[in-house]
């Protein structure tokens, strides 16, 4: 999978692209990541000006942007532009992304890039959620990451992505190392006792509990099972049984 990131901030790629999975996925050869600076495509170095009818704040010039995405798109490229009126980023975008040959993301100013890049290029819109952000680098870095954790060979442990949360659509059970007693806080006896099938229920409880509590929203009734409901029954009972008692 070949990435190309058009920005106006290069550097701010370099850190971030030398760590942890990203980094090990490139060393693989599984992704390659480049960065273009529309200023190399600018004449005169220039790649924002102030905008017509006024306002705060600078817009991104057309013209270094376009040779920038020509220089880089070929036919079989997704093309997306990083924007905060973009669609909202999810982990089903990220599974079907994971699939493509080769990703640019023109990665927007904060106030925007001149409208007729969009009207031209036609690229996916996306944003990573409902606040602001200066610029796109930010979100150009989460896209990266997690398709590139989703790519084979990329995680050690292939089973560590299936159970991430949102790919089973419940919020992870908590999890412990060593030591067992910490500040008198000890693990969970059951994950100690090695009953797969009880550390299995205990886990799809826990996990039932924390997005019932945090994100009841995620909660995918479709796909319960009859333990599932027994499980969902057990945690709300246990919920109003703690707060009858007084
Ligand atoms: Cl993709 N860009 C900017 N500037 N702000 C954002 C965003 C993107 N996603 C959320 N906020």
């Amino acid at each position: 999978m070949k990435f190309d990131i058009i920005s106006i901030f290069p550097d701010f790629f370099q850190s971030p692209l030398a760590c942890g999975i990203v980094r090990i996925a490139q060393e693989k050869g599984i992704i390659e990541v480049h960065v273009i600076d529309p200023r190399s495509c600018a004449p005169d170095s220039k790649v924002d000006d102030y905008q017509f009818g006024g306002g705060a704040g600078m817009v991104m010039k057309p013209e270094p942007l376009l040779r920038s995405i020509r220089k880089t798109v070929g036919k079989n490229s997704r093309l997306i532009a990083l924007t905060p009126r973009g669609i909202p980023f999810n982990q089903n975008m990220a599974k079907a992304l994971s699939s493509e040959d080769h990703i640019v993301i023109v990665c927007g100013r904060y106030k925007g890039i001149d409208e007729r890049v969009i009207t031209l290029c036609k690229p996916e819109e996306i944003s990573i959620g409902d606040y602001v952000l200066s610029g796109g680098e930010a979100a150009a870095f989460v896209l990266i990451e997690a398709i590139t954790r989703l790519l084979p060979g990329a995680l050690g442990n292939r089973d560590s992505a299936e159970s991430d949360s949102f790919t089973t659509p419940l919020l992870e059970a908590p999890r412990y190392t060593r030591p067992n007693s910490y500040r008198r806080h000890t693990v969970p006896a059951v994950l100690r006792n090695g009953n797969h099938a009880h550390i299995a229920r205990y886990r799809r409880k826990m996990a039932i509990e924390q997005t019932l509590e945090r994100r009841p929203d995620l909660l995918p009734y479709e796909t319960f099972t009859m333990q599932d409901l027994n499980i969902l029954l057990e945690v709300m009972n246990g919920k109003n049984s703690r707060h009858k008692t007084r």
